[in-house]
C-alpha cells in the first residue's frame, strides 16, 4: 500500500506538467492516492498475490547454470574463448557434431544434490533455478523427448534434476527451471546456430513448429510433470518467437501447472513478471515483480580461469538494492563437469549467508523504499509498521539522518541484538521538511550493511520530492526526471538501470524539481555511463564531448560532457560511470527549485548523452 501511494506521488510528479508532444514516463492517470488507501483489491490482483507470495517472501534465489559447457570450462583446442562460459560453442563455432562428443567427458561423480542446497539453502536463497536446457540444446535430465539428453548420452547416466528436485522438497527450498525456448544451437528450426545451418537464416520468421511443437513442448511437459510443483520456468532470450508462441508457452506452463511462474523472457510482455537484463540492477522498476540475474564472477557457466569474483560486499549491496525495490536477486553458480560448485562461491554465499542470518528479517517478504529518492548512506526496505535503514555507509559521527518522513517514529533500534537507538525527529513547517536524527555506535554491527529498523504509526508518509540529502548532495538521477522536447516526440528514453539512451538529438531536455534544505554553491556533477554494448570489440562504449547547458535558480552553466574521472557505482560494478564536473552554482533559497538540462551539441551518435544523474555538491570553501 505504501509502495502505490509512493508510485502515485512521484508518478503525479512526472506527469503534472505534461503538455501535448512532452512524454513522461508514466502516461497513466494516477489514481486518487487517498481512494486508493481504502479500495478493495481486484479478483486477479489477490489471485496474483497467492501466486507471487513465494517469490515476494524470497528475494533470494540461487542460479544454477550446469551443463556441457563445464567440460571445456572457456578452452577450446587449447585457445581461451572469450566471453561467458557456456556460450563456447557459439563463439568457438563448434560444429554439433564435435560439441556433442563433450557429452562422453561429462561425469560429474562429486555431484551430490543435497550437498548443492545446502549451499543454496545456508545462504539464505529460498528458490533454485537450474538449467534444463540451455542454449546448446542438451536436455540436463532424462528426456524422452530428445537422445541428447544427460541420462543417455553420458556415462554418468543419472537425472540430476530428480535428485535436486528431491533435495529442494527436502530442505523446503522452490525448485525451479531455465529452459531456453528460442536459441537451441542443437536444433536447425530454432535460432542461435549459424555455423551448422547457415543457409536456415533467410526464412526464419518463427520457431520452427516441429521443434516448437516437438522438443519445446515436449521437454517442458516432462520439467512440468515429472518433478513435482515448480515454482518457475526461466525462459530466455526470445529472438525469433512470435508473439503468439511466447503466450502459447505460457498457456501451456499454466494448464500443466497453474501456480508456476513465468518469466518475462518468454517474450513479448507475456511472462508473469520482468526480468531486468544479466548483471542489471533496475532503477524505479516497481509497478511488476522483477528478478535480476546476476553472475558471482564474470560467467555463467564453469570457466576455469576465471577469477574476477565479486565481493561479499557488493553482492549484498546488490542484494539489498534490489530487495528495496521490490525486486528478485537470483545469484548464479557454474558447477564444473565433476559437480562441484567452485569453492570462490561457496566462500562468498556463506557470508552472504551470515548476514541474512542476521539481517533477514530486513530482506524476506520485504517491499520497496517509500521515498522517491536513494540515500546517501545505503537503501530502505519495508514491511507493514516498519522501515529498514539499510547502511552501507556508517556515519563517522554517531549521527544518521533520514530527510522527508513524516509518520511518527515508536522506536528505532539495531537490527542486530535488537539493540534501542536514539531517536530525534524534527520539523520546518515553513519548508515542509521533516528530519530523523538517529544517534548510533560509533562501529557498525556489521561490516557490509548495518541495520537500523524504525517502527512507525500507519503506513509510510513520506516527501514525495527529490529532497537534498543530509550529506547536501542534491542528486538528480536521469530517469525520475520530466522529459521534454521540441520534437514531435522525444527519443530519449530510459534503460532499466536507469541511464538515459538514445538521447541523440538536440530536441530534448530533462527537467527536474526538487526541494533544497541547506542553500550553498554547488558544484554542478554531471553523471554517465558505459554502455553496454561491447560489440565489435573495439568500439568505444562511451561516447563523450557533447555540449550541455544547465539551467537552475536563473542561471546558466555550460559545459562539456568528458570523462575527468570514473566511479564504480557499489552496486553495479560491470558498466563505471565517467564523471564531469561542468561548473558552479548558487542556490541562495531554500525550498522548491527546478534544474535543466539541455544537450546544445550531440558529438556523438551512437549512444549519445548516456546519463545517469546530475549531481549538486556543496562547492568546497
Ligand atoms: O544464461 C545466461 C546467458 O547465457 C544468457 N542469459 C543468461 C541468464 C544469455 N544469452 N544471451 N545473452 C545472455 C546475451 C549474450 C551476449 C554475449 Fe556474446 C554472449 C556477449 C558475449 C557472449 C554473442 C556472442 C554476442 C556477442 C558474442
Amino acid at each position: 500500500m505504501s509502495l502505490r501511494l509512493r508510485r502515485w506521488t512521484f508518478a503525479a510528479l512526472l506527469a503534472a506538467a505534461v503538455v501535448p508532444g512532452v512524454a513522461a514516463q508514466t502516461q497513466t492517470a494516477p489514481p486518487d492516492p487517498e481512494a486508493g488507501a481504502v479500495s478493495k483489491k481486484s479478483a486477479a490482483d489477490s489471485e496474483r498475490d497467492r501466486r507471487f507470495k513465494w517469490f515476494r517472501d524470497a528475494r533470494f534465489g540461487m542460479f544454477i547454470h550446469w551443463g556441457l559447457y563445464a567440460v571445456p570450462a572457456g578452452t577450446w583446442k587449447g585457445k581461451k574463448i572469450d566471453g561467458i562460459g557456456e556460450w563456447i560453442m557459439n563463439r568457438a563455432k563448434i560444429p554439433i557434431s564435435e560439441y556433442e562428443l563433450l557429452a562422453k567427458d561429462f561425469n560429474p561423480v562429486k555431484f551430490d544434490a543435497d550437498a548443492w542446497v545446502k549451499v543454496a539453502k545456508d545462504a539464505g536463497m529460498k528458490y533454485l533455478v537450474i538449467t534444463s536446457k540451455h542454449h546448446d540444446g542438451f536436455a540436463m535430465f532424462d528426456s524422452a523427448t530428445s537422445r541428447y539428453d544427460i541420462a543417455e548420452a553420458t556415462p554418468w547416466k543419472r537425472d540430476p534434476l530428480k535428485e535436486l528436485a528431491a533435495a529442494c522438497q527436502k530442505a523446503g527450498i522452490k525448485f525451479a527451471f531455465y529452459y531456453s525456448q528460442d536459441q537451441d544451437w542443437h536444433e536447425s528450426e530454432a535460432s542461435g546456430n549459424e555455423w551448422d545451418f547457415p543457409s536456415d537464416r533467410e526464412w526464419k520468421k518463427s520457431l520452427g513448429r516441429g521443434y516448437f511443437e516437438g522438443k519445446v513442448k515436449g521437454q517442458l511437459r516432462e520439467l512440468l510433470t515429472g518433478y513435482g510443483p515448480i515454482g518457475l520456468i526461466w525462459f530466455d532470450t526470445p529472438k525469433l518467437i512470435t508473439k503468439e508462441q511466447s503466450q502459447d508457452l505460457v498457456d501451456f506452463v499454466h494448464k500443466l501447472q497453474p501456480d508456476c511462474l513465468v518469466s518475462g523472457r518468454v517474450g513479448h510482455g507475456v511472462g508473469d513478471y520482468d526480468s531486468a537484463g544479466d548483471n542489471q540492477i533496475s532503477v524505479g522498476n516497481t509497478d511488476r515483480d522483477w528478478e535480476t540475474p546476476v553472475t558471482l564472477n564474470d560467467t555463467w557457466g564453469f570457466k576455469s580461469y576465471d577469477d574476477n569474483w565479486k565481493t561479499t560486499h557488493v553482492l549484498l549491496r546488490q542484494l539489498v538494492e534490489v530487495a528495496s525495490r521490490n525486486g528478485n536477486y537470483l545469484l548464479n553458480v557454474g558447477p564444473t563437469s565433476e559437480g562441484i560448485i567452485p569453492q570462490p562461491s561457496i566462500d562468498r554465499l556463506r557470508e552472504v549467508g551470515e548476514w541474512m542470518k542476521v539481517n533477514g528479517d530486513a530482506v524476506y517478504g520485504s517491499q520497496g523504499t517509500p521515498f522517491a529518492h536513494d540515500q546517501s548512506w545505503g537503501t530502505v526496505t519495508s514491511k507493514p509498521g516498519k522501515l529498514y535503514l539499510h547502511v552501507f555507509d556508517w556515519p563517522k559521527n554517531g549521527s544518521l539522518v533520514v530527510y522527508g518522513l513524516k509518520n511518527k517514529i515508536t522506536r528505532a533500534s539495531l537490527l542486530a541484538g535488537n539493540k534501542p537507538v536514539k531517536v530525534a525527529q524534527t520539523r520546518v513547517a515553513a519548508l515542509d521538511h521533516d528530519a530523523v536524527r538517529l544517534s548510533v555506535p560509533a562501529k557498525p554491527p556489521s561490516p557490509h550493511a548495518s541495520v537500523v529498523v524504525l517502527e512507525i504509526e500507519g503506513a509510510p508518509k513520506v516527501d514525495a520530492s527529490l529532497i537534498q540529502q543530509p550529506t547536501g548532495v542534491v542528486e538528480l538521477k536521469a530517469h525520475q526526471a520530466k522529459i521534454e522536447t521540441t520534437a514531435a516526440k522525444p527519443t530519449v528514453r530510459f534503460d532499466n538501470r536507469g541511464v538515459a539512451e538514445r538521447w541523440t538529438t538536440e530536441a530534448d531536455s530533462l527537467k527536474w524539481e526538487f526541494k533544497l534544505v541547506e542553500p550553498g554553491t554547488f558544484d554542478v556533477v554531471l553523471v554517465t555511463s558505459e554502455q553496454k554494448i561491447r560489440h565489435p570489440p573495439t568500439a568505444d562504449p562511451w561516447e563523450g564531448g557533447h555540449k550541455v547547458l544547465v539551467e537552475t535558480n536563473g542561471q546558466k552553466v555550460n559545459g562539456t560532457v568528458e570523462a575527468q574521472s570514473k566511479r564504480i557505482p557499489p552496486h553495479n560494478p560491470y558498466w563505471p560511470l565517467p564523471i564531469t564536473k561542468i561548473g558552479q552554482v548558487k542556490l541562495d533559497k531554500a525550498g522548491k527549485q527546478t534544474l535543466t538540462l539541455k544537450a546544445e551539441q550531440i558529438a556523438g551518435k551512437r549512444f549519445g548523452l548516456t546519463l545517469v544523474s546530475v549531481e549538486l555538491v556543496p562547492a568546497k570553501k
